[in-house]
């Protein structure tokens, strides 16, 4: 395979749906800029780097993540990176907010007991994770689940403890939240809530299921 041909094949810093003043107050237009347009950057550059004239630039996200085990920490630090920080800016937006509705709302209150109970469960997993990592709502064997995993690490890697697909996701690193909330993640979990884009995560666990995906 010639490198011309794989020169456009690189990942690209995604664009966001929303400027990144608009989902103030809960998340700071200092935060955005810093997390957006400086760490997700840099996760995308390295990542660049780390597969530059591999095979791997070919590849979709998904299967190099799924088969992270046979490359080294730079894809999976960087590539995870990628991976949980679009799925993190897709997640959330300025009409956010409210609560799940329909058969999801239903099945989040099935699943968890009520709203309010996957809320607090959400928030305990956030809190008991010791230094960064990542708390995810997944879909896994048609269920769904709250778990969390270290550093750039996700659900859909198989080195992850904790599997599935992810729908929901918010990052628990001090890079996402100190510049605003200091020490208190508690209160960044719970301002999260008002903006999490609840149709996109509806949007994401219809078609989990509908493609079947088997982890
Ligand atoms: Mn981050």
């Amino acid at each position: 395979m010639q490198t011309t041909e794989l020169s456009n094949k690189l990942f690209e810093l995604p664009e966001l749906e929303y400027t990144t003043n608009s989902l103030e107050p809960f998340i700071s237009q200092e935060t955005m800029d810093v997390h957006y347009g400086k760490h997700h950057r840099g996760y995308v550059e390295k990542f660049n780097k780390a597969i530059a004239g591999k095979t791997l630039e070919v590849s979709p996200l998904g299967d190099i993540l799924s088969n992270v085990s046979r490359y080294g920490m730079a894809v999976r630090n960087n590539g995870g990176g990628h991976y949980n920080h679009s799925l993190f800016w897709s997640i959330m937006s300025p009409n956010g907010g409210g609560k799940p509705s329909g058969n999801f709302a239903n099945l989040i209150s099935d699943s968890f007991g009520s709203y309010e109970n996957f809320k607090k469960e959400f928030k305990k997993e956030a809190m008991s994770r010791f230094g960064s990592g990542w708390v995810w709502l997944v879909v896994n064997d048609d269920e769904l689940k709250i778990g969390s995993t270290p550093n750039q690490d996700n659900p859909v890697m198989d080195v992850s403890e904790f599997r599935g697909v992810p729908i929901l996701g918010l990052d628990l690193w001090e890079h996402a939240y100190y510049l605003q909330y200091q020490n208190k993640r508690a209160d960044y979990v719970d301002a999260f809530w008002n903006v999490v884009n609840w149709p996109e995560v509806e949007r994401r666990y219809e078609a989990a299921m509908a493609e079947q995906v088997m982890i």
